[in-house]
C-alpha cells in the first residue's frame, strides 16, 4: 500500500508493507568520503543497486545549475560510477534513481536532472512540484555559474516548496589550478543563504559524488522519522494522509575537497 503523505509540504511515499529484504549489495567506493561517515555508520546506511525494485519511502530530488557545471556527471558518477570527459548536453530532463537502505527502510531518491539552459526563464512547474530537496551546482572554475546561484535560488524558492532543503555543491574541485571561486566565499554564501549543506565535489575523481545523495537520503530520512514521531502519539497516519507539519531544523555543516 502506498500512503501519500506530506512532510514540510513535500510529498513522499511510505510503502510500509513492502518486504525489507532487497537483495542488496554494498557499493564500495575507493575514494575517501569526507561527509559525516560517523553519523552514517550510526544510522546503518547501505547503498542498494540501481535496479532495486522495492522502496518504503520515495523522495523527489532535483539538480539545478548552469549548463556544463557537471550536474549529469555527478549523478552518473554517484549512481553508475561512470564519468564521461566529452560533453553531451542534457536535453530537457534526465531521471535517475538512487536507492539507500537506512535502518531497514529502503529509500528511493527520484532524481530529476535538467539541462540548465533555462536560467532566465521559469522551468516548467512540474519540475519543481513536490520536490523534497534541491541540489544547486556551480563549478569552482566558472565564475558565472557561481554568480548565477542567486537566480537559481530565487527560482527554486518561487516554484518549489519554500521549506525544501537545498544543498550547494561546488563541482570540478579536481581543477584546482583553474579555481576562480574560493571554498571560503562559497561557504559564507551557503551560511548566509541557509543551505542545508555545502561541499565541494568532483564527478571526475569521484570526490563526494555519492556522498551528496547519501547525505540527501539521510536528511530526508531524519525528517521522516521526526514527522512519524510527532504524529504517532495523537494521529493515525492512515486516516490523515495529508497532514502537514512544519519542522524547523537548519544544519550548517561543510566539507571541502
Ligand atoms: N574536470 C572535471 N570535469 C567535469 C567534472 N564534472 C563534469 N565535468 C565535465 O564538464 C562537462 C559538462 O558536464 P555535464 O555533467 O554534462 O554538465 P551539466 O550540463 O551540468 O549536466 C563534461 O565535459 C564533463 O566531462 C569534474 O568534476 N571535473
Ligand atoms: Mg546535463
Amino acid at each position: 500500500m502506498n500512503n501519500s503523505n506530506i512532510i514540510n509540504n513535500k510529498s513522499f511515499q511510505d510503502n510500509d508493507e513492502l518486504s525489507k529484504n532487497s537483495g542488496s549489495e554494498s557499493d564500495q567506493d575507493p575514494k575517501v568520503s569526507q561527509l559525516n561517515i560517523e553519523e552514517n555508520k550510526k544510522l546503518n546506511i547501505e547503498i542498494l543497486p540501481e535496479n532495486t525494485d522495492k522502496e518504503d519511502l520515495s523522495f523527489k530530488v532535483i539538480i539545478i545549475g548552469d549548463s556544463s557545471v557537471g550536474k549529469s556527471s555527478l549523478a552518473n558518477k554517484a549512481i553508475k560510477n561512470k564519468f564521461e570527459s566529452s560533453y553531451s548536453a542534457t536535453i530537457g530532463f534526465d531521471f535517475f534513481s538512487f536507492f539507500v537502505k537506512i535502518n531497514n527502510k529502503i529509500l528511493k531518491l527520484q532524481i530529476w536532472d535538467t539541462c540548465g539552459q533555462e536560467i532566465y526563464q521559469s522551468l516548467i512547474t512540474n519540475f519543481y512540484r513536490n520536490c523534497s530537496l534541491g541540489i544547486m551546482v556551480y563549478a569552482i572554475n566558472n565564475r558565472d555559474s557561481y554568480e548565477h546561484l542567486d537566480l537559481w535560488l530565487k527560482e527554486i524558492k518561487r516554484e518549489s516548496n519554500p521549506d525544501a532543503k537545498i544543498f550547494l555543491i561546488g563541482n570540478k574541485c579536481d581543477l584546482e589550478k583553474e579555481r576562480v571561486v574560493t571554498y571560503e566565499e562559497a561557504n559564507i554564501y551557503s551560511e548566509d543563504m541557509e543551505f542545508s549543506k555545502f561541499f565541494e565535489a568532483s564527478a571526475k575523481d569521484g570526490i563526494n559524488a555519492k556522498e551528496i545523495f547519501i547525505e540527501a537520503a539521510r536528511l530526508l530520512y531524519e525528517d521522516y522519522t521526526e514527522y512519524k514521531s510527532e504524529i504517532s502519539s495523537s494521529v493515525s497516519e492512515k486516516t490523515n494522509p495529508e497532514l502537514k507539519i512544519t519542522l524547523n531544523k537548519n544544519e550548517h555543516k561543510s566539507t571541502c575537497c
